[in-house]
Parts: structure tokens; sequence; C-alpha cells
């Protein structure tokens, strides 16, 4: 059966997912459709019941919500380039990786969200702050662990997750450069940026 992907070309979870598709040779297997959200009437509700993008429908049918549990079944769909190490402490590296670069945009959405939505006189700057904050301090943990060595050699979970994080902040907060205090994501960022599995899926501009 094709699989349908519940799809925002400005979402880096959904980013995320369908880069895993084409880094694990399933693009043609999926078919990308665009929903809108933030809306009471989308279609998404039909398929999510909390109405976020991404959401799955399988090869078998059921509709999987939330991207690392998407990511996790695209990955068991073939034995080949393995987004997770099977085992050991690469395993658990890679999965705090997914974690806390989902994390960044977890923040980083979070303030999109108020910037956009929620009215000027409504606006929290201490709020603000700490999402910036955490956003921040875990830019400082994936520099200092990329200076330490402890990256894959590989272009895993982890990495992908990272790639979209950046990727958002170039997006939505460009003129705050992240890069200012991590020369080495900066040149780690700029090699992962010509993967086809990253050029393909960049978000529109002006969106
Ligand atoms: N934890 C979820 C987060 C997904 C998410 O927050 N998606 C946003 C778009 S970037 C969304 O659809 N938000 C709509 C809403 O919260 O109502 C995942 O990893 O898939």
């Amino acid at each position: 059966m094709t699989m349908h992907l519940c799809f925002s070309p400005t979402s880096p979870y959904a980013r995320k997912v369908l880069m895993v598709a084409m880094e694990k040779g399933l693009e043609n297997e999926v078919d990308v459709v665009p929903m809108a959200t933030f809306t009471t009437d989308s279609e998404i509700w039909e398929q999510n019941p909390l109405g976020k993008v991404p959401a799955l429908s399988t090869r078998e049918g059921t509709v999987l919500c939330d991207s690392p549990v998407i990511c996790d079944y695209l990955d068991s769909l073939s034995e080949e380039n393995p987004l997770v190490p099977r085992s050991g402490e690469a395993r658990w590296q890679s999965s705090n990786f997914h974690a806390l670069a989902d994390g960044i945009m977890d923040a980083s959405i979070q303030r999109t969200v108020e910037r956009r939505q929620r009215p000027a006189d409504m606006q929290w700057d201490e709020w603000h702050k700490r999402q910036s904050l955490k956003i921040n301090k875990t830019l400082h943990f994936f520099e200092t662990a990329l200076q330490a060595g402890k990256f894959a050699t590989t272009f895993g979970i982890g990495e992908i997750t990272l790639a979209c994080a950046l990727g958002y902040l170039d997006f939505r907060y460009a003129d705050e450069n992240w890069r200012k205090d991590c020369p080495a994501l900066t040149k780690w960022f700029e090699e992962i940026s010509l993967r086809p599995s990253f050029v393909k899926t960049s978000p529109p501009e002006g969106a």
C-alpha cells in the first residue's frame, strides 16, 4: 500500500521524516500530502487527533503520529542504511542526539507560534527568553560534542534531526545568527547542507 505523509513544507519535524524516507530509499513509496496546521478545519484532524504534522499512513494502513515514531517505522522497513545503531552506547547516543535536536525544534516552534499567532500585547518576554536559552544551551551541547568527536561518521537520525533543527533556525531566525558561537557546527552544517535529501526538502522562501 502507498504510504501517505501528512506534511507541511515549513515544519522541521515533517522535513525530518521526509529526509529519512529519502535517506532510506523509500521516497517513491511516500505520497506527500500538504496539510494546513493551526486551524480547526484542517484535514489533519482526521488523521492525527493531536492536529499536528507529520503523520504517516503506513504500508499497512495504520496512521502513525509523532516524528520519532514515524522515523523508527521507516527505519525498520529495510536493513539498508540503518539510521539508528542497533545496540550499545552508540544507539543511546544517537537517540539522545535525536531528542536534543527535537528539543531545539520544540523551543523554536514555541517561539514562532507565539510571535506569529499571539497578539502583540500578550507576548511574554521572559518566556521567549527561556526558549532561546534552551536553544543556545543545546547548540553549545552539540558544538562541544562535535569538537569532542562524538558525532557519528554516518548520517543517522541524530544528524538528520540536527540538520533540520539548524535549517529551521536559518529559516525563521537567521537574524539571530546561531553560527556565531558554533564554529565546528557551522562547518559541519555547510557540508551536510549539500546532501540531496536536505536540498530537496528546503522550506519555501518567504513562507
Ligand atoms: N512532537 C511532534 C511535534 C509536531 C508539531 O509540533 N508539528 C507542528 C508543525 S511544526 C504542528 O503541526 N502544530 C500544530 C498544532 O500544534 O496544533 C513531532 O515530533 O512530530
